[in-house]
């Protein structure tokens, strides 16, 4: 069977066309969801990494993917599993996260405006879900709120979604069912609508980040869903810097980078070196006319924007969050302010109080940077080395890199300032 159907596809999209073809699809289809198997098969769902998309510059996902799709009578279907997975969200720190097809965020879904999609649902879970196309324009039963709109999806169930597309820009995908659970454990994803119309300047580039934030008590393993607050890990697509990819892009270019947050705090996303507009939101496209311009675009909760500029200024950028502790990561919450204190004497009777104690900021935090610090196991240390020393942000940062002569998009390494165009000691 499996290879009837890879024969099919083989001959093209065109074999769908054909009626028997499609009954046979269709069967396969069914056989296909009672298999709860998410591993796809790529023969028979496409590759968006080589497919040639018209008119539009397909999406990257930092540390992600876009998830494949097949034809089937004129509809794009696509196949969800939501599941436990297990996520390194840098490494050294593995998280027990519950996300779909083996990911958290889940895989993109990049379609255009205008398609018709029949997205399957799967529950690999140990309790009922349901998938809410969060800013899409679709029937009420489509909604996906439990109770609401739909019964559950129960463990080892599939429910297929079918709408038709009729708007674009960047929406989001999430469960409403358990949702500080399922959506606190990392279930979530970017919905990409591209205009059916191209708009004109496309972008070179085209980035899409998730942002998020968790709790996980040191030397564990699994986030705690039920906190409210006090997270301690801050995420770009489940990865804590510097873990996350870097944007590399050609001088020059056209960027657009898509920031959805489904967290329960707003992220203020700082880029240094350029000013950029602010060109959508999960509402839409915001006309060019009323498009305004920021260094810093705050993402509200159960919010996605979009900002886009020409990258003309080379150099490594930061890109980050700009509530500080959102740049941290493991933190404790309890610690003292000590700055200024000697703690010399009181850490080895702390000690005997409290096995494993260790006095911290008496000049600032900067001092835990020197200090090859062995936590407890599974965390990482809030720091990496830069071509200067160490930079000392471990959450939601990551570089924008923005070369002359690059012929493509790997880690070009860091960027040289040209003589003169960079900060110098004057009293060594
Ligand atoms: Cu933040």
């Amino acid at each position: 069977m499996n290879m009837n159907r890879r024969a099919m596809m083989k001959s093209g999209v065109a074999a769908t066309a054909i009626a028997a073809g499609s009954v046979l699809l269709n069967k396969i289809d069914a056989a296909m969801s009672q298999e709860h198997n998410h591993h796809h098969d790529h023969a028979k769902y496409s590759d968006p990494n080589t497919a040639v998309p018209h008119g539009y510059t397909p999406v990257v996902t930092l540390n992600g993917s876009t998830l494949p799709w097949k034809f089937e009578n004129g509809v794009k279907v696509f196949h969800l599993v939501a599941e436990p997975v297990k996520k390194e969200f840098a490494p050294g720190l593995v998280v027990n996260c519950w996300g779909y097809n083996g990911q958290t965020p889940g895989p993109t879904i990049e379609v255009v405006e205008g398609d018709r999609v029949r997205i399957l649902v799967t529950n690999k879970l140990p309790e009922t879900t349901s998938v809410h196309w969060h800013g899409i324009l679709l029937p009420n039963g489509m909604d996906g709120v439990r109770g609401l709109n739909q019964p559950p999806i129960r463990p080892g169930q599939t429910f297929a979604y079918e709408f038709t597309l009729r708007q674009h820009g960047t929406q989001m995908y999430h469960p409403h069912a358990d949702e500080m659970v399922q959506i606190g454990m990392g279930m979530m994803g970017l919905f990409i609508i591209h205009p059916k119309e191209t708009i004109v300047p496309l972008p070179d580039r085209d980035f899409a980040i998730m942002l998020h934030e968790w709790f996980i008590k040191a030397g564990t393993a699994t986030p705690n869903p039920n906190i409210m607050v006090d997270f301690n890990y801050f995420t770009f697509n489940s990865r804590i810097s510097p873990a996350i990819e870097h944007l590399v892009v050609k001088l020059g270019q056209r960027v657009r980078i898509r920031i959805g947050n489904l967290s329960m705090d707003s992220h203020p996303i700082h880029l240094h070196g350029y000013s950029f507009k602010v060109t959508g939101t999960d509402g839409g496209p915001i006309t060019p006319t009323a498009q305004w311009p920021e260094t810093t675009v705050n993402v509200p909760v159960g919010s996605t924007r979009d900002i886009e500029f020409v990258a003309d200024a080379p150099g490594d950028w930061a890109l980050h969050c700009h509530k500080v502790h959102h740049i941290m990561s493991g933190m404790a919450h309890d610690i003292p302010n000590m700055i200024g204190v000697n703690q010399k004497d009181v850490e080895e009777k702390v000690r005997n109080l409290v096995p494993g104690y260790m006095a911290m900021g008496t000049t600032g935090m900067e001092e835990m940077l020197e200090m090859q610090m062995t936590g407890p196991k599974n965390m990482v240390p809030t720091t990496f080395a830069g071509q200067f020393g160490n930079v000392d942000m471990g959450g939601m940062f990551t570089v924008l890199k923005v070369r002359e002569n690059i012929t493509d998009y790997q880690d070009p390494g860091w960027y040289q300032s040209p003589p003169g165009t960079a900060a110098y000691p004057v009293n060594e």
